[in-house]
């Protein structure tokens, strides 16, 4: 049924399941401090793109799943995701006092208040998950995969890495490949994840799962190379038309190595051959995740 939707009703209506599933998972009351209920929730809340948890729901869709028993995972990434961002805010890492057009966490609630509510955020992950894939009698080698898959993507060979490979990189970065390597680890690795997590619920065979990471991979880095575009034509509508010279100035990003034009086709590109490895899966309604592609394209903001 939902196939019929255009595209933004089908987005719309994900993120306002998702917004009641969250709420259901840390409701008025919860026994935890109110401080960290409320961090948590603040943060949470605050108005992200629900990228990830929209990949989770349409993988499982693709594949002929449930979206109900794809929820909690799809409740659980957004949990890490927003883990990461807080911690990515602090005064440690970058340093940043708004997050979705409000104060950061740490600036509300304080440094280690914004540490601990991401802890939280991150151990909660891995509860959700295991207990309501239970209420929705998802096998246990399933949800051991993706389990074991979200510990080894967010953690030090996936969205750690990137991280700390980036912030060492502000000393300065040589090569293309290093880019890559923290795009690849900081941000596709989620992407990944959240494909892979949406199949395992649906029960797809490995050679469906190698698809869903391959797409991931290909979107994953387009996003984030799109993220470095809109950041350098933003600064454009600032400070006038960017030059070869400015993004030279500017930090290193994709445009910084190979020029912006190069960059446009790059993520063109690379949605083609995100697209072309879904089509490799042979799932029964891919259409979603080719609107998904398309959809991270044309994104201007
Ligand atoms: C602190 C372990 C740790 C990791 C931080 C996510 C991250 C890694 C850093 C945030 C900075 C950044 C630009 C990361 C690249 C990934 C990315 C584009 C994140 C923003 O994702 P969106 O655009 O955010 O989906 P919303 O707010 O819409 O959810």
């Amino acid at each position: 049924m939902n196939n019929r939707l255009p595209f933004q009703q089908y987005m719309n209506d994900i993120c306002d399941r998702l917004d009641s599933e969250l709420t259901a998972l840390f409701p008025e009351g919860w026994k935890v401090p109110e401080t960290l209920h409320r961090s948590m929730t603040y943060s949470l809340m605050a108005g992200g793109k629900r990228l990830r948890p929209l990949l989770v729901i349409a993988a499982c869709e693709a594949a002929g799943g449930s979206r109900e028993a794809a929820l909690p995972v799809a409740c659980a990434v957004e949990m890490v995701h927003t883990y990461s961002l807080i911690h990515d805010d602090l005064p440690a890492m970058d340093d940043d006092d708004f997050r979705r057009g409000k104060p950061t966490n740490h600036k509300v609630f304080g440094e280690a208040a914004a540490i601990l509510a991401g802890d939280a955020l991150l151990t909660h992950a891995f509860y959700s998950i295991v207990q309501s894939s239970r209420k929705h009698g998802i096998p246990a080698d399933r949800v051991l995969s993706i389990v074991e898959d979200l510990a080894e993507y967010a953690g030090p060979r996936g969205m750690v890495g990137g991280q700390v490979a980036d912030m060492e990189g502000e000393q300065g970065l040589t090569s293309l490949e290093q880019l890559e390597y923290i795009h690849l680890h900081k941000t596709s690795d989620l992407i990944m994840f959240s494909l892979m997590a949406g199949g395992r619920v649906a029960g797809c065979s490995e050679a469906q799962i190698d698809s869903l990471r391959s797409f991931g991979k290909h979107i994953g880095l387009a996003f984030q190379i799109q993220d470095d575009i809109l950041d350098l034509i933003g600064d454009e509508a600032k400070l006038g038309k960017p030059t070869q010279s400015d993004v030279k100035q500017e930090k290193v990003t994709y445009p910084f190595f190979i020029g912006l034009e190069a960059s446009k086709r790059e993520v063109e590109r690379l949605t083609a051959e995100a697209k072309s490895a879904i089509s490799e899966g042979n799932f029964p309604d891919p259409s979603r995740l080719h609107e998904i592609a398309d959809f991270l394209l044309a994104r201007d903001h």
